[in-house]
């Protein structure tokens, strides 16, 4: 290009700078790329590596003192964003016997993947329920929370799950909203397993409407779960790409369980080997059983049980497992597809 034209151009750049302006042609390509370029990176946090860190934050602080006790898993390319993908923030929250997280409620939903320990419980606008290996939790958006474990001499363990919430999400629409309740632990309104009743068996109490957008299930309990799979995994075709993979669901709607944040949960049978796929929902992955490994663009990584990874947005992806595997995944579909944006592609080796 003629010199000249170069610097006349360049100096126009710096004068219009100045009045908070940059010539769209410079930068065109990556506003609008070819196709997703994500800001994540594949990545996967051993629980063997990252527990005994977990017990060491247990003896630096107190769930009282804490809030919430949550070692956050940071996307190495996200760092000091607290986002685990570009939507979504991912956390391992230990609370110890006797303990009590106090009550709170926030714009932002989170789910609660339960990976260690069991007893403790959450509670949720008055009903608690207690915690299981597996279980898939959900704390709806603006709803009172807290936590809480059995002292150790009732039965109580320390007890670790994945929080997942729309953190960034939220923050993206500068639209978050908080505040804490008056007592640490407010009191409790309807017996545990109420709203199991009321909505998690296929029925619903005449005349029940909701005005939220979240599923009135608040335990998908894994026992459920767990044995839906087998019995799949005996009487269905298996997936090439996926396995046995099936949906978490608000069960008025048919819909997602939480507005922002899809779930799943997957069998693959021993000797699995998947074909690969991509989607421009990046995943976290929580492994409940089984090892095996997962190949994201091009890399291999190894899984055992506890481990949780991260398949960025559009990445090829697929699974193999060495012994049967339970996968249990979340994402942000549920926005890209109110939105039109979700893509899918399924390849074949
Ligand atoms: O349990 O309420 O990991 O408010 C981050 C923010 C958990 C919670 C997190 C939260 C919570």
């Amino acid at each position: 290009m003629n010199n000249n034209i170069t610097a006349v151009r360049k100096d126009f750049y710096q004068r219009i700078d100045r009045l908070g302006l940059f010539p769209l042609w410079e930068r065109l390509h990556n506003l609008v790329p070819a196709e997703p370029a994500a800001a994540c990176v594949p990545a996967l946090w051993r629980y063997r590596e990252l527990r005994p860190f977990l017990t060491e934050a247990g003896q630096l602080i107190s769930a009282e003192e804490a809030v919430r006790r949550v070692l956050v898993l940071e996307n190495p390319a996200l760092r000091g964003q607290a986002s685990i993908t570009s939507s979504l923030y991912a956390g391992l929250q230990l609370i110890l016997p006797g303990e009590t997280a106090p009550s709170h409620r926030h714009s932002q939903s989170a789910l609660r993947f339960v990976v260690d320990g069991q007893g403790a419980f959450t509670s949720v606008d008055g009903e608690r329920t207690t915690m299981s290996p597996g279980d898939f939790i959900i704390t709806p958006s603006w709803t009172w929370h807290d936590h809480g474990n059995p002292a150790a001499d009732e039965g109580g363990e320390p007890v670790v799950w994945l929080d997942g919430l729309d953190i960034p999400m939220v923050r993206f629409f500068d639209a978050g909203f908080a505040e804490n309740h008056q007592v640490p632990v407010p009191p409790l309104t309807r017996p545990e397993g109420n709203s199991g009743a009321r909505y998690g068996m296929n029925l619903l109490p005449m005349r029940y409407e909701s005005s939220s957008r979240t599923s009135p299930i608040f335990n998908y309990p894994y026992a459920r779960t767990r044995e839906t799979l087998d019995t799949l995994l005996r009487q269905e075709p298996l997936d090439c790409w996926e396995g046995i993979k099936l949906r978490y669901v608000n069960p008025l709607t048919g819909g997602w369980p939480i507005p922002t944040i899809a779930a799943f949960m997957q069998l693959l049978p021993k000797g699995f080997r998947g074909q690969p796929y991509r989607s421009t929902d990046a995943s976290v992955f929580s492994v409940v059983e089984g090892s095996g490994s997962v190949c994201i663009a091009g890399q291999r990584l190894n899984f055992e049980p506890k481990d949780i990874f991260v398949v960025p947005s559009w990445a090829q992806v697929s699974l193999a497992a060495d012994q049967e595997c339970v996968l249990f995944s979340f994402s942000d579909r549920p926005v890209q597809q109110a939105l039109g944006l979700l893509r899918e592609s399924r390849e074949s080796f």
